[in-house]
């Protein structure tokens, strides 16, 4: 149903790896107590030089970039600190219009409809059952100003506001010693996180862009927004979300993208 646009750019997925590689990179290397980690990562020259893996053809560099991929997904993750907030901004700061993004065109926008919406909640929860928008809206609210970054090569400052994720996990008794929360979503897209950032305090099951309900464009009824993680990793859309110890994947991730995706 959904055609997926042309790749940006028409990057390769080497290309992209790449790039989420250097964007981790550059992060790091802004943290005095992870530079090792950042000079590791620095090159993809030094990172073949330390692995020994000869970078002689395109399906060699795509090998390698899986593997770099993965070992960079249990770095992040070991470094992933669960206190550390993201930057927040002034409403001064917001990005306006604020832009659109998916796998498809605008005119491609899945048209939710309020009225027979339900959230779906299963996998390892005491309280699987479904949600409708009235109880979801009558949640406790918050509200953020941060920057969402797209591996595309923009960056953006946006206002979303809705429910603590961590606390909406409670409520529904979600084992939160398992790894995984997997999100299905009502195009053809489905992310999944690890339990930490799940758990993270900017991490908001998001109902509302710049004070009013979220629009179609931007994900409605309810995405969920990650201040902590790269564009890709935040799901528009969701209908389905579930706890889970097995690996779900996601879109992009399982067409090349770093799992982790850490911003
Ligand atoms: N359901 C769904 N969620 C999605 C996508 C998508 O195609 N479908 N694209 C992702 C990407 S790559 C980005 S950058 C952001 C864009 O969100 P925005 O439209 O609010 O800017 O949504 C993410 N979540
Ligand atoms: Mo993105």
């Amino acid at each position: 149903m959904y055609k997926p646009k042309a790749p940006p750019g028409r990057k390769s997925i080497a290309t992209l790896d790449r790039e989420s590689i250097l964007i981790d990179a550059k992060r790091e290397l802004t943290m005095p107590s992870r530079r090792l980690f950042g000079k590791r990562l620095l090159t993809l020259g030094g990172l073949s030089m330390l692995t020994g893996c000869s970078l002689t053809d395109n399906d060699s560099v795509n090998a390698f970039l899986t593997a770099v991929s993965r070992l960079n997904d249990h770095a992040q993750a070991a470094l992933f600190d669960p206190k550390q907030l993201a930057p927040t901004y002034t409403e001064a700061q917001i990005t306006r219009p604020f832009p659109f993004n998916a796998f498809y065109g605008i005119d491609d926008v899945p048209q939710v409809a309020a009225a027979g919406y339900k959230l779906k909640i299963g996998g390892l929860v005491s309280g699987q059952r479904e949600w409708t928008l009235p109880e979801l809206y009558a949640l406790p609210h918050a509200e953020q100003i941060t920057r969402h970054i797209c591996v595309e090569g923009w960056s953006a400052i946006g206002r979303w506001g809705g429910t603590p994720f961590a606390d909406f996990l409670r409520r529904i008794g979600a084992d939160t010693s398992a790894k995984y929360v997997g999100f299905k979503c009502a195009d053809d897209y489905y992310e999944s996180i690890d339990m930490p950032t799940a758990l993270h305090p900017q991490t908001l099951l998001t109902l509302s862009y710049d004070g009013e309900r979220l629009p179609a464009k931007y994900g409605f009824p309810m995405k969920l927004r990650m201040p902590t993680k790269l564009g890709y990793k935040n799901p528009k859309h969701i209908v389905e979300m579930f706890v889970t110890n097995t690996y779900p994947g996601g879109y992009w991730v399982d067409q090349g993208y770093n799992w982790f995706g850490g911003s």
